[in-house]
């Protein structure tokens, strides 16, 4: 047989590994074919909505539905009277705490679910809301954790025991009523020893605030109960749908193979939908109360004000360093507002997430980092939003404590960052604070980023800029911003990370069918990352036949197998590990086949793009389609027929991406206005499946750090009250802000993932934020600025020129 096109047309038709492969995904989504929760319409479907609490705090003295009862198309209202006989007026956390499915005595912020009505619509639901009667006792509303910590206001009553006294919690001991955890990681004593006996110390105090990862498509679900053969089904826009069948079978005791849990399109996620919801839980509710199927969605209000919040985090630092700028110690305090409950989505062992990656991209040697959850009058929820759990706070605190020892120092923090980092000789690194990053060559990203931009020649152009603001001969300053950040991703190892027990491993199972074409399932779900285009190009290269002749299929409980779900960056640390491995057990089976076919024994023949050949006779081969037809249809002596396999991956360790990122900036100091001339991202994700799918994500990452560095937040007024709730006030950016991103590389692969991938999903904005505060803090250098909080939009900007005297 002779082969009529050349290699390197075969493995451009398999559109395998490092092609910019178009996403399959799209013709749906342009089309307007996509298929969400909000579009699924069952017979008989009811609508689910939620009577709210105005207020912060607040004991709730009576609950009068009747005149709610009366409004025409609603037919039931659900308070925690209703839900206590069933054990559902509270539901587990993922962060080991429990959280009021529906009021249950007090509300404890705004906006919290107090009654559920349900009706024939939305707009019946609507007017029953309104005809709820709720009677509130206000109670003193805590919104600052500092204040809390010290308050005689019980926030959480059902955490004190009965004699008065204060019982542990899911993470140790607590020391006041108002205290969740305190957490540590890395020496105390030796770090306190360097600090006091440094030459050098730099100190700052910073706060990381609230804010929301506001995805386009809000959270929701539709449950639906067939009492006929008693199986629930539940669509909803979940980020982990295996978890949640798990965790809706131990706290309704509906058994798990009765439960089947769908997640289908979702428009973003960004970490909002990881958690468990009132919504949920009352959706399943109705629907067994009313055998008919109930839908809920909730409103942009209702997710800005009540869903998973992110960050938070007031962060205290000493750096320690040699005059010459070599550090030498690291110590870190966080106090964490969690909000009412602690219902952050972090693995089990780590309630501050992935925070003590805090020592960054940095050797160094001696570190402590100390972490104190705190309850307030704030929504519940935490970590999400694009933040690898807490890796964005470690990176912020990082990247501004690096600012503020190089101006102690007089340094330039270019280089400052250069005499620190990691060098590449000394990975696998186990840094001071316990993790083992796999690889790394930050020196060589470093000098790319600043060659590229000309930073020598940046640095020049801002001293002039300097002197001609102080001749009066501009009113513009500018700064430059640097970044650069270690991620840790693909929770991962099962032995170190779990969710409420659920070991952090994940699947992929492979179907090829007769005719060389295959379906995949896996245990994660997109949320807009491309998964069906990225994951079948991992098995193009692996298997040999061409992605587009593999279905990818995510999200279905009743056919995917089970895997822990989509954040965290983990899908392709872990999942895409176990689609690599499952192909691989693939190849195996076909390599006993092709030897067959071709009477020869199993070692003499080769794995090459597509097919199997001869060793030293590569015009003797079988390709991949032809071997799965005979997978089926010729006897095999000692194969079974079929061509299937199943890997279940526990990674050995997390994958540490890292990346480089420079921002330069002009600020109007009499407006306070940004304007963002140059943005230059490197990364470093190891081995690149899809580059453009890559760069998407850059892009997306970055702009969503611009929006929280540069002016979103979730912010409240001292009564509790939510000052942001809408996108009149919650700055979401649009085309007008965002700036033209360069993107760029290296490639580092991860020493144990199978295909040396590292994730990539959350590493623009865990650099990015850093990139663009440092940017505008850069500016103020100059002028004597040290450190200023985010967000920096332009009236907060005003106001830190105005403090360091530049308008007068
Ligand atoms: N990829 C690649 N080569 C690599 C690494 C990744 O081609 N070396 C591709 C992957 O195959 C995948 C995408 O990049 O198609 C992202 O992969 P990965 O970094 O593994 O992240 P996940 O798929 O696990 O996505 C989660 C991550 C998180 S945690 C948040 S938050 C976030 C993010 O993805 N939410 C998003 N990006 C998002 N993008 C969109 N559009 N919507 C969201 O909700
Ligand atoms: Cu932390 S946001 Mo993502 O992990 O879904």
């Amino acid at each position: 047989m002779k082969d009529e096109i050349s290699r390197d047309d075969r493995v451009a038709n398999l559109k395998g590994m490092g092609c910019s492969r178009k996403r399959v995904e799209d013709a749906r989504f342009t089309q307007g074919k996509g298929n969400y929760v909000d579009d699924i319409k069952l017979d008989g479907m009811l609508f689910g909505d939620f009577v709210r609490s105005p207020y912060a705090h607040a004991r709730v003295t009576n609950i009068d539905t009747s005149a709610a009862l009366k409004v025409p198309g609603v037919l039931a209202v659900l308070t925690a009277a209703d839900l206590a006989p069933l054990g559902l007026h509270w539901m587990p956390t993922l962060a080991g705490d429990k959280q009021m499915v529906l009021a249950d005595g007090k509300v404890l912020f705004q906006g919290q679910e107090v009654a559920f009505v349900v009706a024939v619509d939305r707009y019946a639901a609507a007017d029953g809301i309104d005809a709820v009667v709720v009677d509130y006792e206000e109670l003193p509303v805590i919104v600052d954790p500092f204040e809390s910590q010290q308050s005689d206001v019980v926030l959480r009553e059902d955490l004190v025991a009965l004699d008065g006294s204060i019982p542990p919690g899911a993470h140790g001991p607590r020391k006041h009523h108002n205290h969740i955890f305190t957490w540590s990681a890395g020496d105390k004593d030796p770090t306190l020893e360097v600090i006091a006996n440094a030459e050098v110390v730099a100190e700052a105090s910073m706060y990381y605030h609230r804010t929301h990862p506001c995805p386009l498509e809000t959270c929701g679900c539709v449950a639906s109960m067939d009492k006929v053969n008693g199986k629930l089904t539940l669509w909803g826009t979940f980020q982990a749908p295996h978890a949640i069948r798990t965790v809706v079978s131990l706290i309704s005791g509906i058994e798990e193979h009765n439960i089947r849990v769908i997640s289908p399109d979702i428009g973003g996620g960004f970490g909002n939908k990881v958690g468990a919801y009132s919504g949920y839980v009352c959706s399943v509710v109705a629907s067994i109360v009313t055998g008919k199927p109930v839908k809920w969605i909730e409103d942009r209000m209702d997710n800005l004000m009540t869903t998973a919040f992110a960050r938070d985090y007031h962060m205290t630092g000493k750096i320690a360093a040699t005059p010459e700028g070599r550090i030498t110690g690291l110590w870190c305090h966080v106090t964490a507002d969690h909000g009412a409950f602690d219902a952050c989505a972090d693995p089990s062992k780590f309630p501050a997430g992935f925070m003590n990656i805090c020592t960054g991209s940095y050797d160094i040697p001696t570190a402590f980092l100390e972490v104190d959850g705190v309850y307030t009058n704030k929504a519940p929820g935490g970590v999400s939003y694009r933040c690898s759990f807490r890796v964005t706070e470690a990176v912020y605190f990082i990247e501004r404590m690096i600012e503020v020892l190089a101006i102690k120092l007089n340094m330039d923090a270019a280089e400052l960052r250069r005499i620190n980092f990691i060098r590449k000789e000394q990975f696998p690194y186990k840094a001071a604070l316990g993790w083992e990053y796999d690889s790394g060559d930050y020196h060589t990203a470093w000098d790319k980023a600043l060659a590229t931009v000309d930073y020598a020649g940046l640095r020049a152009e801002q001293a002039q800029r300097v002197a001609d603001f102080k001749a009066g001969k501009t009113r513009k300053i500018m700064g430059i911003g640097l970044s650069f950040f270690t991620e840790i991703v693909g929770a991962g190892p099962v032995k170190n990370c779990d969710i409420l027990g659920l070991g952090m491993f994940d699947s992929c199972e492979i179907r090829i069918h007769p005719t060389g074409s295959a379906i995949a399932r896996l245990g994660t779900i997109s949320q807009g990352q491309g998964h069906a285009t990225t994951f079948a190009q991992i098995l193009a290269s692996e298997i040999g036949l061409p992605a587009d002749s593999i279905t990818i299929e995510e999200g279905d409980t009743d056919t995917a197998p089970y895997g822990l779900g989509t954040y965290g960056s983990r899908s392709t640390p872990v999942a895409g590990a176990a689609t690599a491995m499952a192909g691989r057990k693939i190849r195996a089976k076909a390599q006993m086949i092709a030897a067959w076919l071709l009477e020869v024994h199993d070692n003499d023949v080769e794995f090459d793009v597509d097919r199997f050949v001869v060793k030293g006779s590569p015009e003797r081969f079988k390709t991949m389609k032809e071997i799965a037809f005979a997978a089926y249809n010729q006897a095999i002596p000692g194969l079974e027929p079929g061509l299937e396999a199943v890997s279940y991956y526990d990674p050995p360790n997390m994958t540490y991406p890292f990346g480089a990122y420079v921002c330069v900036m002009d600020i109007d100091v009499d407006t306070g206005v940004t304007e963002i001339r140059r943005f230059y991202a490197l990364d470093d994700c190891g081995t690149r499946i899809n580059p453009m799918i890559i760069e998407g994500q850059v892009h997306g990452g970055l702009t969503e750090a611009l929006a929280v560095a540069l002016g979103q937040e979730i912010a409240y007024d001292k009564m509790g009250n939510v000052k942001t709730g809408t996108l009149m006030d919650f700055f979401l950016p649009t085309a007008w802000e965002v700036p033209n991103y360069e993107t760029d590389f290296t490639v580092t692969p991860s020493p144990h993932h199978p295909i040396g991938a590292k994730g990539v999903g959350e590493s623009p904005h865990v650099g990015g934020v850093p990139c663009f505060s440092n940017a505008v803090q850069d500016a103020f250098r100059p002028f004597g600025n040290i450190h200023t909080n985010m967000p920096h939009d332009h009236w907060r900007i005003w106001q830190m020129a105005n403090k360091l005297g530049l308008h007068g």
